[in-house]
């Protein structure tokens, strides 16, 4: 079994449930259990910032699955919850599924980059990826909590279990 970070967002539609239910998806993708998930935190676009705030999570799965067969699984998955892919880059979306970290895995292939590409600069991933990992080192760049002081997390919250 190969310990596999997932990144969770979104932005489109109930957003808070989306997010809920990708991550016990994930749990339930074969030859996979979930072994730990971030808290759900609000936070600011980036990269395309004129669109709404996301909800955005981390979850933590073991898996047999090899790294492409687990990206297909994350599509499939973003496009049952009605994602829909129009071709534009860092738009709004229902789910949004990236792998973060497989292992200490480093993959370079034409669909899939591990670490994700853009890990070290988005608060929105490493708040909760420090939540349930800050020891975890990301191959070529150190230790996670290492990464989040140097990211601004000014606008990123925390949500509550109860604000369901
Ligand atoms: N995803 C993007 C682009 N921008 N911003 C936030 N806050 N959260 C995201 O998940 C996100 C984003 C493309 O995947
Ligand atoms: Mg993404
Ligand atoms: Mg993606």
């Amino acid at each position: 079994m190969t310990p596999a970070f997932i990144g969770i967002g979104s932005n489109l539609g109930d957003s808070r449930r989306l997010v809920a239910e990708a991550a016990a998806s994930l749990g339930g993708l074969p030859r996979s259990r979930l072994l730990r998930s971030s808290a759900h935190y609000l936070t600011p676009p980036w990269g395309v910032t004129e669109q709404p705030s996301f909800i955005n999570s981390v979850v933590e799965i073991e898996t047999l699955l090899q790294p492409a067969e687990l990206l297909s699984a994350l599509l499939a998955l973003e496009r049952e919850a009605g994602r829909l892919r129009d071709g534009t880059r860092w738009g709004p979306r229902a789910l949004d599924l990236d792998v973060l970290l497989y292992g200490d895995r480093v993959i370079c292939d034409a669909g899939l980059r591990v670490p994700h590409p853009h890990l070290a600069q988005r608060a929105f991933v490493l708040l909760p990826l420090a939540e349930i990992a800050p020891e975890r080192v990301v191959p070529g760049l150190g230790r996670v909590a290492d990464l989040l002081t140097r990211v601004d997390v000014a606008g990123c919250r925390r949500l509550t279990a109860a604000a369901f």
